[in-house]
């Protein structure tokens, strides 16, 4: 649907700036009529709509919250591309279900216990000088105190790091602007130690505070034992920031429960959201991770808390590393501006965001200027003086992005969660500035690189927690709701909503698309959780099953379209390693691998080698296979495991005789597979010299294929010697199948071969005109491929050179076209159609189409050689 819509949109957009209706229009109002659009929503479905084999301009990685995986999708056009699986398993991608994602997911373990899900709230790209470089991707886990890192390369999670102190966590995760460190704030005040303590002891036992992970950027891993915590009161830490530029080196943390309220409505107090929004003001936590992470390095300014550095507050407080600023009831979103000067803050129940300068802050810590300190003895500055203005913003203000006219025009963005509105502002004047209203109840916003030293500007995504009435209904659970806004003129305006039935996605990163590389293949044998590659690397001919007392390890490979080894006996209770290589180069022939029954899965993309791991505890006969139609012969990539119980004795079943073929039906079937490949292999030799003739090797995607076409081609000698081996030996039966496996190789070669010659011929095509372009769709919706095939004579005569074939070529095809019937006597005609049998219907062709056909025959005509 959305694709109709799309193309349509487009052709109104060109109609609109041509401010003609004459061509394609009555078509285009019949459409808007019938779907009953407006011009504003077609300019929108032309503004996100992109067309089949188009790219986006950005990715956006979304937190899939519950779901505990990454969403990645395209803007504008808001298609998803990918689910990454982090704390979750996720079969598809066999998450979980082989033995190196096993390891993965077993970093996240907590205290031993096995977690398999995770509430993710925010991802954080990677930075270099405050702007995304594209290679690393954060996100944190809310529920279990967790951080995920995952490759942007691949798009694969390779490590998870558990939180040694906390017992949970929000404001996570958070790159410093060089990725030295990313910070992770804890959420809910607990305990640092895994001990019991009362309620009653809140202020004295209950901690927060801010982890200061130590992240090495090139290898993109956390380093624990470099890394350390800022310990704080139990204020209830909730989202931070790092500062940059002028405010390089610091970190900023809000909380919302400075009241150190602790709830017991069971009791009969009040529950903890009267007690927690008691005070006007809440602290946001000002301090300075460079000077703190020095300061970790010596032992007598840390305690060791469950294996990990804590810095205690006095420590911070005596090396003036830790303040608290006021900010109005109880704040949400801390974000820092692209220079690093200011510090917006929204307040939930407040309906102002607060501006603060860094350099009134710093000011304020340079002089000692305090308007006190709070119970632990942290130095408060005051409100007024760290603030530059407060903006009215409506109710509910949450979360902030900047715009590319941050430095003009203080370009920002907010979300008013219960206004669900979308307000930009100046936040150098407080001035608002225009209100879109989302559907709704926003959460986070996602502008394009909107967190960056350098905000792209263009869209801001509303990340909306209720959809309502906005989707066909599927029951009461409904999906939450991307909203995509144009944000590039004066007034914002709503593009697109996209449903994300997965999970609530908090929060979302929007990159440049060209600044992330891309894998499209693993050098062969790696493990892609190491980088390394793989212990159980197999290549073409290692194929092996070695026995290791009651280990089994098989050392196999998988190609299309077969799986070596194809049949494993083993014995009850043995524990059974299946080590699987994807021998494939060619981009996107990915298999997949299951045992039925053993609950084990992988995803082999190709060149990587993955391991397998269980128990044979179930005796009996268990097909495996291929789960990734990778090909025309898919179902018959599969084996056996057989399990069979070494206590048992099993009797042989009775034969049966089945009737076998006699001599001279084996030879009649062995010559007519051998004539078979013959004809084939003269096809894939004309695609080899079409191929060459027309310099395949120039176009690196073209020459990618014929490699790989030429890599099946290059296994054909080898079954032909055993084919001819069988032959003399009398085996005419095996000799059969081998013929018929060079045939499979065959097939292969040529599915691929006809790929690369249809790129090749796409890629030195003269280009069609529009009429041209018109006219083949109209070929194709006419039908007239049904009899005719362009550079060969099929059911109908062969299109090449139709229109020089005839004297006055282009009228006499119209006519023939248009009215078949009145040239049905035509001497010419009568001979063709009593050659083919069958005479040319009218196909009911306006006059405009068959002109376009004839600019497509014009246009087939000047590529006559390469059909
Ligand atoms: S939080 Cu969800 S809307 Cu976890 Cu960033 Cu604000
Ligand atoms: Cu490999 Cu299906």
């Amino acid at each position: 649907m959305r694709n109709i819509l799309g193309r349509v949109a487009s052709l109104s957009a060109t109609v609109a700036l041509l401010g003609t209706f004459a061509s394609g229009a009555t078509e285009l109002d019949k459409v808007m009529k019938e779907r009953g659009l407006s011009q504003a929503d077609m300019l929108a479905a032309a503004k996100t709509y992109t067309p089949s084999g188009g790219r986006d301009k950005y990715l956006v990685f979304s937190s899939g919250g519950q779901s505990g995986q990454v969403i990645v999708y395209g803007v504008p056009s808001m298609r998803i591309l990918k689910y990454i699986a982090v704390f979750t398993p996720e079969p598809w991608q066999g998450w979980g279900y082989d033995d190196d994602t096993k390891k993965i997911l077993a970093q996240g373990n907590i205290r031993g216990k096995k977690i398999t899900w995770g509430d993710t709230h925010h991802p954080a790209i990677s930075e270099t000088d405050g702007k995304y470089d594209g290679r690393w991707l954060v996100i944190n886990d809310k529920a279990n105190p967790r951080i995920a890192v995952i490759d942007l390369e691949d798009m694969v999670t390779k490590q998870i790091v558990v939180n040694p102190v906390f017992k949970s966590e929000h404001g996570g995760s958070f790159f410093t602007p060089n990725s030295e460190y990313i910070l992770e704030a804890a959420q809910y005040g607990a305990p640092l130690d895994n001990n019991y303590h009362p309620m009653d002891e809140f202020a004295e036992t209950y901690r927060g505070g801010v982890t200061v992970w130590k992240f090495n950027h090139k290898e993109g891993k956390i380093e624990p034992e470099k890394s350390f915590t800022i310990e704080m009161p139990p204020y209830m830490q909730d989202l931070s920031d790092a500062g940059k530029g002028a405010s390089y080196g610091w970190g900023f943390t809000n909380s919302f429960n400075s009241e150190m309220y602790t709830g017991g409505i069971e009791k009969g107090l009040p529950p903890f959201e009267a007690g927690t929004s008691r005070n006007d003001t809440d602290f946001m936590h000002v301090y300075n991770w460079k000077k703190l992470a020095e300061l970790a390095k010596d032992p007598k300014n840390v305690k060791i808390v469950n294996g990990h550095r804590v810095i205690p507050m006095e420590v911070s407080i005596k090396n003036n590393a830790l303040f608290l600023v006021p900010e109005p009831k109880s704040p949400h979103g801390v974000d820092v501006s692209p220079d690093g000067k200011d510090i917006v803050v929204c307040g939930k129940l407040d309906t102002h965001a607060t501006v603060y300068g860094w350099d009134k802050i710093k000011k304020a810590i340079d002089n000692k200027d305090f308007s006190g300190t709070d119970p632990f003895g942290i130095p408060i500055i005051d409100l007024k003086k760290a603030a530059n203005c407060q903006a009215e913003l409506g109710l509910g203000p949450l979360h902030n992005q900047f715009g590319p006219k941050w430095k003009e025009d203080g370009e920002i963005y907010s979300s008013l969660y219960v206004d669900s509105q979308v307000v930009r502002w100046n936040y150098h004047t407080c001035e608002v500035k225009d209100r879109q209203n989302v559907n709704y109840n926003i959460g986070h916003l996602a502008g394009m690189e909107g967190k960056t030293s350098d905000p792209q500007g263009e869209y801001i995504i509303a990340l909306n927690k209720l959809a309502i009435d906005r989707f066909n209904e599927i029951g009461p659970l409904h999906p939450q709701n991307h909203q995509l806004i144009d944000v590039s003129s004066k007034k914002m305006s709503l593009l697109y909503d996209m449903p994300i039935p997965l999970g609530e996605p908090h929060q979302a990163v929007a990159i440049r698309a060209d600044k992330i590389k891309h894998n499209v293949r693993y050098k062969m044998g790696t493990n892609p959780f190491t980088g390394k590659i793989h212990e159980g690397k197999t290549l073409a001919g290692q194929e092996k099953i070695v026995r290791k007392g009651n280990h089994v390890y098989v050392y196999g490979t998988m190609v299309r379209s077969h799986i070596n080894p194809e049949h494993v006996t083993v014995n009850k209770g043995d524990t059974v390693t299946f080590y699987l290589t994807n021998l494939e180069r060619a981009e996107d022939e990915t298999h997949g691998f299951t045992i039925d029954q053993y609950n084990v899965h992988a995803s082999l993309e190709p060149g990587k080698t993955v391991a397998l791991t269980f128990k044979a505890d179930l005796e009996g006969v268990f097909p495996y296979y291929c789960t990734e139609f990778c090909s025309a012969l898919h179902l018959e990539m599969m084996g056996y495991l057989l399990v069979k119980d070494p206590s048992k004795k099993y009797t042989k079943a009775a034969k049966l005789k089945l009737k076998k073929m006699s001599k001279a039906e084996l030879k009649a079937e062995y010559d007519k597979t051998v004539a078979t490949n013959t004809a084939t292999d003269a096809v894939i030799q004309s695609v080899v010299k079409f191929l060459k003739d027309n310099n395949f090797a120039k176009y690196p995607t073209v020459k990618a294929l014929v490699t790989d076409a030429l890599d099946q081609y290059g296994k054909i000698a080898e079954q032909k010697k055993l084919s001819d081996a069988a032959v003399k030996a009398g085996d005419l039966d095996k000799a059969i199948l081998f013929e018929n496996m060079i045939w499979q190789y065959m097939v292969k070669t040529a599915d691929v071969g006809i790929r690369a010659k249809d790129l090749l011929v796409k890629k030195i095509a003269t280009p069609m005109s529009e009429a041209a372009k018109r006219g083949h769709d109209a070929y194709l919706e006419g039908g007239c491929n049904g009899c005719h095939v362009v550079g060969k004579v099929s059911s109908g005569p062969d299109l090449v050179g139709v229109l020089e074939r005839h004297e006055n070529g282009e009228k006499w095809v119209k006519e023939w076209i248009m009215h078949p019937e009145t040239m049905y006597d035509n001497d010419y005609i009568k001979s063709m159609t009593n050659y083919f049998n069958l005479r040319m219907p009218n196909q009911g062709m306006s006059e405009k189409q068959t002109d376009d056909i004839i600019e497509y025959l014009k246009w087939i005509d000047k590529n006559a050689n390469l059909f």
